[in-house]
């Protein structure tokens, strides 16, 4: 078959994910990288990489251990042009991108946990933090940090988080190439995110329950002080979780998810 450089040119032009690519031997974290160049009219698409991170930030103030030459950390600046709030399923659908990748390396026991960690045999593997900024009430741009264990071995991790944390390489065995990983995520976020802007949203929903495995399961929610509990019945079209509890079913839209153990 003839070599078709156009065509090599047009696949590379119409792509979206990576479309520019930052790489820092260390950053404070790739998510305040990722802000600063938004805020500077970086083109969506763009990928912040840092090799390690000096404060890599997860949800509520909480710390991401990032330490040099292991793991991967990356933010991407998305600018869908929506309002802000339909703008909640982007989340789980990078939690599906992630899961997905993270299966090819080790099928079977993947689960995504409400709101987006992704789990591996019930440990932490991977962590999301999408953060948003809004123009009115339509999108500006969502910047979407992931980490991703890859190769930490278990004394890698401080004690605090020596048995709910896992890494690729302490399930496979197998020391991972960070290249070959990333690659394939924004393969996958290019994939999910063009479902998204196509009106998938019930795709992201059905693929997210599949891994997410907690329909019918009795959860507590626990947001500062707030504690909801209930039988999950599923996601509502904005991806908020639904509990049927003794009042009627109840949307939650933040917190961290337990699983009630009766
Ligand atoms: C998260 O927060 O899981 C979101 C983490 C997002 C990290 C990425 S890295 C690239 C980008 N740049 C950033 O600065 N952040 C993003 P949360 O659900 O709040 O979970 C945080 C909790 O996970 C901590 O309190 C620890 O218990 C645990 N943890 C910290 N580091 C971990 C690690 N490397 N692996 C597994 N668990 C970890």
């Amino acid at each position: 078959m003839e070599f078709n450089a156009d065509e090599l040119r047009a696949y590379f032009l119409t792509r979206i994910i990576g479309r520019r690519i930052e790489y820092y031997e260390e950053l404070e974290s790739t998510n305040t990288e990722a802000l600063r160049l938004a805020l500077e009219n970086a083109p969506e698409g763009t990928v912040v990489i840092a090799d390690a991170q000096s404060e890599g930030r997860g949800r509520l103030d909480r710390i991401w251990e990032s330490p040099p030459s292991l793991n991967l950390y990356l933010s991407v600046v998305l600018r869908p042009d929506i309002p802000a709030a339909s703008a909640s399923l982007i989340p789980l659908a990078v939690g599906v991108t992630v899961a997905e990748v993270i299966s090819k390396y080790c099928p079977g026991k993947v689960q995504l946990k409400w709101p987006n960690d992704v789990l591996f045999d019930g440990r932490k593997i991977c962590g999301i933090l999408t953060e948003m900024r809004t123009k009115a009430d339509r999108v500006h741009f969502i910047i979407v940090g992931i980490g991703v264990n890859i190769n930490m071995r278990k004394l890698d991790f401080p004690r605090a988080i020596r048995e709910t944390a896992t890494s690729l390489r302490i399930e496979t065995e197998c020391e991972i190439d960070r290249l070959d990983v990333a690659i394939r995520l924004f393969e996958n976020l290019e994939r999910w995110y063009r479902i998204f802007l196509s009106g998938g949203e019930a795709a992201i929903r059905e693929k997210w329950l599949q891994y997410a495995d907690i329909v019918g399961k009795r959860i507590e929610v626990v947001f500062g002080k707030t504690i909801q509990r209930g039988t999950v019945t599923g996601l509502d079209d904005s991806g908020a979780l639904l509990l049927e509890g003794e009042t009627g079913v109840q949307q939650v839209l933040a917190g961290d998810v337990y699983i009630e153990r009766l």
